[in-house]
């Protein structure tokens, strides 16, 4: 199984980072490449730095890091949407989308640092890191000091069943483009066509206003918010082997958990909430359990967390669903709105480790069993272990080879 995941990573090696998927995917995505990273660090080191580095080469003046960057050899036309709907350009010239993904990415390069440890590479990529982090404080931070994210593209689980309620408010009904992802992939196990007219709708908002003013969806979500905390966390470690001072960062990890702990959790689960209602969104999405990784979070709400995901979650199974079976919405195939999906397996895995290896063993023998009964499918039905979506995908098998390393 790890020369498959090794020749999988090789087949969507690019030259200096690796696409998702070749037909499906065929461009560089900043959050799987982040979680790509995790993986080569395990076997191929130097690809985990060029990976990284190549993706901080897109980014952009304000700090951003774009969630798509282009790959000007594939074909217009490949992927929906390109470069001709974003119609923009990172600094370096290379077309680029205009959102973000969750910024997982200073977890994956202190993970690289630690596979082979090389300074040199974390000093070059310190300065862009906590850029990037400062982009979020300065354009997507609330006064109760939450990130937000302005697009379900951003989340990185686009049609998760979180995002129906706030999606209902976009209107507009785009015409005249065509999707390509249902090409490949069956379209029952992809997002609705009427999601496509609204991701669509909004992406077109924010590009209008320069990609800076929120619009329709606006939303503070419990696994980006944890992202960000994650980061700081692990810029501390960063800061400290590059001589500086880890204080600041700790004091923002800090500062984002007592956040979250105050606006989105339920008591049960962390939960997303609309800025433009100041309401929760009340949902029974895995998202809510990854504020696991966030060291600073109080004890007896971490055991709450692994209650529902217990409950909830079916957790001593292993296998653990993006969204709960007890859910109405919940659908086995469809996507984000309840097959398993490895990177978020591995998340929860991470929050656990520590706090609970009685329950982290389970799920990284549930990933396995996933990939060991259907190979290194995009994301795979939680009961019958079945795989969805494309094969070959990316961060699948990176992800198993930080698992089992
Ligand atoms: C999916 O998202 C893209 C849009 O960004 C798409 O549906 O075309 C999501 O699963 C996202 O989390 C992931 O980063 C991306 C590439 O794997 O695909």
């Amino acid at each position: 199984m790890l020369r498959d995941a090794i020749r999988v990573l090789v087949a969507n090696w690019d030259g200096s980072y690796t696409v998702p998927s070749r037909r499906l995917y065929p461009h560089q995505w900043s959050w799987d490449s982040a979680f790509i990273a995790i993986g080569h660090a395990r076997w191929a080191p130097r690809r985990a730095r060029s990976e990284l580095l190549s993706l901080f080469g897109a980014q952009w003046r304000d700090g951003r890091v774009p969630h798509i960057v282009f790959n000007p050899k594939v074909p217009d036309g490949a992927y929906f949407p390109g470069p001709d709907f974003w119609q923009t350009r990172a600094p370096s010239g290379t077309a680029t989308s205009g959102i973000i993904q969750p910024p997982v990415h200073a977890l994956a390069a202190w993970k690289t640092h630690l596979a082979e440890p090389d300074p040199a590479f974390l000093r070059r990529i310190y300065p862009r890191l906590v850029a990037q982090q400062e982009f979020l404080r300065t354009a997507r931070r609330s006064p109760e000091g939450l990130i937000s994210i302005v697009h379900p593209w951003e989340s990185g689980m686009d049609n998760s069943p979180a995002w129906d309620l706030p999606l209902q408010g976009v209107q507009e009904r785009p015409t005249g483009f065509v999707r390509r992802d249902i090409d490949t992939v069956n379209a029952e196990e992809r997002p609705t066509d009427r999601d496509y007219e609204r991701y669509v709708a909004l992406a077109k908002a924010y590009r209008d206003s320069g990609y800076r003013r929120p619009g329709a969806f606006h939303i503070e979500d419990p696994l980006f918010n944890t992202a960000y905390g994650v980061a700081e966390q692990a810029l501390a470690k960063i800061a400290e082997v590059c001589g500086l001072d880890p204080e600041p960062h700790e004091r923002e990890a800090a500062a984002i958990s007592a956040a979250m702990v105050e606006h989105l959790y339920d008591g049960d689960l962390f939960q997303s909430r609309d800025v433009n209602t100041g309401h929760l969104i009340h949902s029974a999405s895995a998202a809510g359990l990854t504020p696991l990784m966030l060291t600073a979070l109080p004890g007896e709400i971490a055991d709450t967390l692994i209650a529902t995901a217990l409950d909830r979650f079916a957790l001593k199974d292993g296998v653990l669903p993006s969204f709960s079976p007890s859910a109405p919405e919940f659908d086995s195939v469809r996507y984000w709105r309840g097959p398993s999906w490895i990177n978020l397996c591995w998340l929860v895995w991470q929050g656990l480790k520590d706090r609970r290896p009685d329950l982290a063993g389970p799920l990284a023998d549930g990933m396995l069993t996933m990939v060991a009964r259907s190979g290194f499918r995009e994301y795979f039905d939680p009961f019958t272990l079945r795989g969805h979506g494309c094969w070959d995908f990316s961060w699948s098998a990176a992800l198993l080879l930080d698992v089992v390393a």
